[in-house]
């Protein structure tokens, strides 16, 4: 396990030496500790990818070049899979083969923006039709410059990954600070990056608080970019911040995402897609379809199958085998969600099942997965992000009530539907405000597909070629021709 901070390629304790613990969920247990970076660890960090951006030339090699090292790091990672699977659980609960998926999708993420590098050597400048033959003019891409990524700690590895692959790609450099309840796999992201021959400076990974070193990138001067995932109040504080110094910024916030499901769905596929929908990763998860709208012909049937299997998840230490539920990442968490249950009782919620720690765990931050219904529109618990294994279920009607219900919501960042109509979904499909939309599923998630939310969920879109285009400046290169100028 590391413990410092990587900045220019060197390894090196913070300022004042300063330290915080990495608890495990499971046990409770501090198993390290990491250097907490202060605000002048910050600036050695943007000063190096200040000068590896400006001087060094990382923009100016092909995007082949570029590719090159990403195709490194992506096999770096897979070399040591098992190893880093086992840290990501370690440091955020989740049941190893989820997190083993997650170091694979990590993997994917980096061979992918490799692609879509080298792609950028091809693009031919796009030439701009002009209505004046006089002059001719083309648009050219060209990277931001050094960006800042502030990421959470829900899917550790993955979040850095998102930012990372997409920024290099584009001929950014990254200074990169992890949430400070899971940074472990994001400093192994460095030390694969080290090993892969990144120049030093390109990638800079300073871990510790959101309070000193978060500030400190988002007030940085020298930062041209800030890219964040995490929660509302933060992402507007970074908007702030990035006011200031017109950075760009691009966010990624919560939601309180819906799943629309008609009486014609099939009822067994149905729970099967709500429980992945918010029970996976303990429910931890910013698409999770937390609400969930349920046809009256179906509701009674659905809603029983729904609690029976629930009652089976198989909760423990991420690291047992055929462990589907694992502790919730930390005790503020925990805290945060069971007061989340307990408000929604005594705003009238029905808990149809969970809602406690098991029996059997006193230790560790677990919480059985919970159903809750009658849960008052105008509650908390219907209209506030939960970040937990927690559902809200609830009847309707019509059509139109159930879009009505969906889209009364200051979030938009996820939504499903379910159908055996086609047509219907796809009405429904297109109804939804929200930036993700999925037909007949719940969270399958693909790094060629943007990712992003509509409203108070966020500011533009990850993955993809839509992820690249965030550390992307437009150039507009006009030549004047021939013909009296004016
Ligand atoms: O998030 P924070 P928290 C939601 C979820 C959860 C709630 C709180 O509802 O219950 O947020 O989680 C850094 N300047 N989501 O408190 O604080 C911080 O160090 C710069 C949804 O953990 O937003 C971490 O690296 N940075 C979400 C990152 O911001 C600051 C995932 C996220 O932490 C900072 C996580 C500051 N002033 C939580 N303050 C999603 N969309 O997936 C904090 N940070």
């Amino acid at each position: 396990m590391r413990s410092e901070l990587y900045i220019d390629g060197t390894w090196r304790p913070s300022s004042d030496g300063r330290t915080f613990e990495v608890v495990d969920p499971a046990s409770e247990e501090v198993i390290h500790r990491i250097a907490a970076a202060t605000a002048e660890d910050v600036d050695l960090a943007v000063r190096a990818a200040r000068r590896a951006f400006d001087r060094d030339g990382w923009p100016q090699k092909t995007g082949a070049e570029r590719a090159r090292y990403l195709r490194a790091i992506a096999a770096g990672i897979r070399a040591r899979q098992a190893e880093i699977a086992r840290l990501e659980t370690i440091d955020n609960g989740k049941p190893l083969p989820e997190a083993d998926w997650d170091v694979a999708d990590a993997a994917g993420c980096f061979d992918f923006y490799a692609s879509l590098a080298e792609q950028l050597d091809d693009d031919p400048e796009e030439t701009i039709a002009l209505a004046d033959d006089r002059f001719t003019s083309r648009a050219v891409k060209e990277p931001i410059g050094v960006a800042g990524a502030i990421i959470p700690w829900n899917y550790p590895l993955l979040m850095a990954s998102w930012k990372v692959a997409p920024a290099l790609a584009a001929g950014c450099t990254v200074v990169l600070k992890p949430a400070e309840v899971t940074s472990l796999t994001a400093l192994e992201l460095a030390a694969v990056a080290e090993e892969a021959g990144l120049p030093p400076g390109v990638l800079n990974v300073v871990t510790g608080s959101g309070t000193v070193a978060g500030q400190a990138i988002i007030d940085h001067r020298d930062v041209d970019k800030l890219a964040f995932t995490g929660s509302g109040p933060v992402g507007s504080k970074i908007m702030a911040a990035a006011a200031r110094d017109i950075k760009r910024v691009s966010l990624e916030l919560g939601g309180k995402s819906p799943f629309v499901v008609f009486a014609d769905s099939d009822i067994d596929k149905a729970v099967e897609w709500i429980m992945f929908g918010i029970f996976w990763n303990q429910g931890q998860v910013c698409s999770a379809t937390s609400r969930v709208l349920v046809q009256e012909g179906i509701y009674a049937k659905l809603l029983a199958r729904l609690v029976t299997e629930t009652d089976r998840i198989r909760i423990g230490n991420g690291l047992d085998e055929g462990v589907l539920l694992g502790p919730l990442v930390s005790k503020k968490q925990h805290e945060q969600v069971v007061a989340a249950i307990e408000a929604a009782k005594a705003a009238g919620a029905t808990v149809a099942c969970g809602g406690t720690r098991p029996e059997g765990f006193d230790r560790g931050y677990y919480l059985r997965p919970t159903v809750l219904t009658d849960v008052p529109l105008d509650s908390a618990a219907w209209v506030e992000e939960i970040f937990g294994p927690v559902v809200c279920v609830r009847p309707f009607g019509t059509e139109e009530e159930a879009i009505a219900l969906a889209n009364d919501s200051r979030f938009g960042l996820a939504a499903a539907v379910m159908s055996a109509d086609d047509a219907r979904a796809e009405r429904v499909a297109k109804a939804f405000r929200a930036g993700i939309v999925w037909i007949n599923c719940s969270q399958p998630t693909f790094t060629e597909a943007p990712w992003g939310g509509y409203k108070q969920s966020g500011i533009g879109r990850e993955l993809g070629r839509w992820g690249l285009d965030n550390y992307l400046e437009v150039k507009q290169i006009t030549r004047y021709v021939s013909g009296e100028p004016w």
